[in-house]
């Protein structure tokens, strides 16, 4: 680090400084100033991006107060921090969200409109920042905003990717291709600002040698290989309701000028260059697999890179208070969003053991009582394993503590376990594969005091399936639940204007933002005609806005009055978009056969789906042609009365959801039972009034509890009945639902999009018949399809609707990210607010 300055003068000056003024007049100013000074425009060389970006930068002006201030009395008060350690914030759009929680919308929509402009176009012209594929990813930028409205000493550290999630266009035949997603254009990145004095050097392969170390002692020493330079970023958090301010660090990858040619390039200059390039590429992209691992040399790097960067700095942050090495873990709490951060483990140990001088046990010690692990899922295919020969490569050092860490856990294993190695063998976190395998899981709970699932039922799937022998030895009380939660800050107050009003009108405050239990004083009023009518209205409101959207972008025109049947996540096959779609086929051929009186019955209904697929996921690709397929088919269909409508809206990110959540009479959540850890959207939905049509899976089963099964539509079977049936269909065959044996003899025949596309359909339908089908879509589709027709009768039932729908969202209270982040606090981080004024 650089010398640090320190002068009387600026400290003094520092006072002077005015606080930023929010009447329309002086915001005007702001803007201005910022487009001919921060921007070098005029008024004769203006666009909206330009105005977007001065207005942003004037925001930013006014976080950055909260921030300085935040710092300084953190600073002062140094109290235990926590550091959320995650690959993944999928962010969105900054100006909006921090618009709102400085409650300054207004004030700004007014300024822009005196200056010519439309507030609301120059949100549009912002980027989201798409840093996290799905759930995973949005859940991590929840908690930040908590935490930050909270008060809560938390930082967020993750990856500053120059390119974020890929962005998903739908070809002309129906087909997902993907275009980089190269969100840091030209244009610049208002809400981030580079720290250029936060630099930490990352080191590569190499080799282990023992070194005498200032005591006298013999150490290890991981010595040469390559270095990567670690730049970091600061993104700021808005909170609500206060003067705080949080912050996520995210690392950017430069390469380093002093290159270790001696010991590993060997004087080979024109491949030193080379390198240096490759030393940016390691932040360069975010790899785009939801609930799936590939194992690829460059994520593992990705990943060292991101826990050596961090610890450095929280390490270096932590000397600075001049506390000795003991105190660690009553000052720092370190989270671990799912395994992907594990390295951490090793790393600590390393520079305590190796770099510090401490004892293995007392390292061990510090180590086990900082880190805590978040595990976000049991599908087999998510869980992180590294080739031993891969790591040795490239984390020399690394490799052997894992194996000392191995060793020493086993030990003390096999003492309470006598003679069985069977057992030593599956605990181990070696797994005895060709090649051996490191099994990241394993290491995250070994080496972290408390670990925790994201759902009660998922929770549960842990403790008896994933680590269930672990339990034996660390008995239950390690691995506790922490339900999921979502920040009612975006997902509400920012979404839903026509919603938000409606609630703080009704209220009488705004105290439900922050405290989103008071929702439960809305139960009231769910059966008086008055208030149902406008909440009617509300949601009539949001699914035009929605339906707007749609003519608008994808030119297909539908009724704002029908169902709106709603299907947004990433495409996975456990998520069952395909049983879905094949339930909209079946639907489709029964519209056909109506007559025009039962017709008149019948509910007219819009299915919208939308999500990414990874690029190599090949049947994930293949449900996707089958709804765009289907799509075409129905949507120019003029013999079936606009009955139904198919959409599949592209592109699904964090600002559609925007849009999307709030319009859903019904979404869908239907992953077989035990596969969805959690699932937050499910939270989103339901808190905007939309009832939900799912299975009994992750978060689903408590939001039925905390509402009531009344307004929840429930199928399918049950996760503890799920083995059973698949290992019956493995070795007797697939017992085929009659309704649909005909709907896949529909698609066999080509009756979407000809014989040739059928082809196409081939390989998924076998996933079905011969691929045993495993997410058992056969064996749920009578009562899927049950379950949908009470959906439609009972939307006849407006009323009923109503008092459901206010129900739903009343009932959400338990949900809030608020609540979610105070239980990590008390229950895992020992973690309390430190003190600020209130805005
Ligand atoms: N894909 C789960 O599948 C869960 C989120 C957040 C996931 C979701 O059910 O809501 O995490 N798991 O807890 C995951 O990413 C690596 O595992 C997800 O987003």
């Amino acid at each position: 680090h650089h010398v640090q300055l320190q002068s009387e003068a600026l400290k003094e000056w520092k006072q002077h400084i005015e606080p930023k003024k929010n009447d329309i007049e002086s915001i005007k100013k702001d803007i201005v100033s910022h487009t001919l000074e921060t921007l070098c425009r005029n008024p004769y060389n203006l666009d909206k991006m330009a105005v977007y970006q001065a207005t942003a930068h004037a925001v930013r002006d006014r976080l950055l107060e909260d921030w300085n201030l935040t710092q300084e009395a953190i600073h002062q008060q140094n109290p235990k921090r926590c550091y959320y350690l995650s690959m993944e914030f999928l962010i969105g759009r900054a100006l909006d969200n921090a618009l709102h929680c400085l409650e300054v919308k207004d004030a700004y929509k007014q300024s822009v409109k005196d200056l010519g402009f439309s507030l609301e176009d120059l949100l549009e012209q912002e980027r989201d920042a798409a840093l996290g594929n799905g759930g995973l990813g949005r859940l991590a930028a929840c908690y930040m905003d908590a935490a930050a409205t909270l008060d809560y000493p938390t930082w967020g550290y993750g990856l500053r990717y120059q390119y974020g999630i890929f962005k998903q266009i739908i070809n002309n035949e129906g087909y997902q291709t993907e275009v980089p997603d190269y969100w840091l254009n030209a244009d610049g990145n208002p809400w981030e600002f580079p720290r250029s004095d936060i630099k930490y050097e990352v080191q590569f392969y190499g080799y282990v040698a023992t070194k005498v170390n200032e005591k006298g002692e013999s150490r290890m020493s991981w010595e040469g290989g390559d270095k990567v330079q670690a730049m970091a970023y600061d993104v700021p958090i808005p909170g609500y309701d206060t003067k705080g301010c949080g912050n996520i660090r995210l690392w950017s990858a430069k390469s380093l000028k002093t290159f270790d040619f001696a010991s590993f390039n060997d004087g080979d200059y024109d491949r030193s260059v080379a390198d240096q390039k490759n030393a940016e590429n390691l932040t360069s992209v975010l790899y785009p697999n939801d609930n799936h691992n590939v194992g690829k040399e460059l994520r593992l790097k990705q990943e060292y890179f991101f826990v050596s960067a961090s610890l450095q700095d929280i390490i270096y942050r932590f000397k600075h208070t001049n506390a000795a090495w003991k105190e660690f873990p009553d000052k720092v709490a370190v989270q671990l969003n799912d395994t992907h951060p594990t390295l951490a483990i090793p790393e600590l140990q390393r520079i305590l053991v190796d770099i510090e001088g401490l004892e293995w046990d007392d390292a061990w010690d510090i180590v086990t009582r900082v880190f805590a692990f978040t595990n976000h899922t049991v599908l087999p295919e998510a869980l992180e394993c590294w080739s031993v020969p891969m790591m040795e490569k490239i984390l020399p050092r690394h490799m052997q503590i894992v194996y000392d860490i191995n060793l020493f856990f086993l030990q003390k294993f096999e003492k309470v376990f006598q003679n069985d190695r069977g057992l030593l063998n599956r605990v181990s976190i070696i797994e005895e594969s060709n090649p051996q395998q490191v099994r990241m899981a394993y290491l995250a709970v070994v080496g972290s005091h408390t670990v925790n699932g994201v759902a009660a039922l998922h929770s549960e799937l842990i403790k008896t399936e994933l680590f269930s022998e672990f339990i034996k030895y660390y008995g239950p009380e390690k691995f506790i639940n922490i339900t999921n939660g979502i920040t009612p800050r975006r997902w509400l107050y920012q979404a839903n204007p026509a919603l938000r009003e409606l609630i703080t009108e009704t209220l009488g405050s705004k105290k439900w933002v922050t405290h989103l239990d008071e929702l439960k004083n809305l139960k009231k009023y769910a059966e008086d005609k008055s208030f149902q009518k406008k909440w009617i209205d509300v949601k009539l409101q949001n699914k035009t806005r929605l339906a707007d959207w749609i003519k608008t972008h994808l030119d297909i025109s539908v009724d704002p009055h029908a169902l709106f049947d709603i299907q947004v996540k990433r495409i996975h096959e456990y998520k069952r978009q395909f049983m879905n779609i094949l339930s909209v086929i079946y639907r489709y051929k029964n519209i056909q056969l109506l007559s025009a009186e039962e017709r008149k019955e019948l509910t007219p209904r819009v299915v919208i789906f939308g999500g990414k697929s990874a690029p190599g996921y090949y049947i994930a690709k293949m449900v996707i042609k089958l709804i765009t397929t289907v799509a075409q088919v129905v949507n120019n269909d003029d013999s079936i009365d606009n009955l139904l409508k198919v959409v599949y809206i592209p592109d699904y990110n964090v600002s559609l959801a925007e849009i999307i959540v709030p319009a859903s009479d019904i979404s869908q959540h239907i992953s077989t039972a035990g596969t969805e850890a959690s699932g937050t959207s499910n939270m989103k939905f339901v808190l905007n009034g939309g009832l939900i049509l799912g299975t009994v899976d992750g978060a689903n089963i408590e939001i039925r509890d905390e509402i009531g099964e009344e307004n929840i539509f429930m199928f399918g079977t049950l996760s503890d009945k799920v083995a059973d049936i698949r290992h019956h269909q493995k070795y007797h065959g697939v017992p085929m639902d009659p309704n649909l044996q005909v709907v896949l003899h529909a698609i066999q025949a080509g009756e979407f999009g000809g014989f040739e596309t059928a082809s196409v359909f081939g390989p998924l339908i076998n996933t079905l018949t011969y691929g045993g089908d495993y997410y058992l879509i056969s064996a749920d589709f009578e009562q899927y399809l049950d379950a949908h027709d009470k959906v439609d009768a009972l939307f006849k039932d407006k009323t009923t609707w109503a008092k459901k729908s206010i129900l739903c969202t009343a009932g959400m209270g338990f949900f809030s990210a608020d609540r979610a982040t105070r239980e990590y606090a008390d229950k895992i981080w020992n973690l309390k607010p430190f003190t600020i004024e209130k805005k």
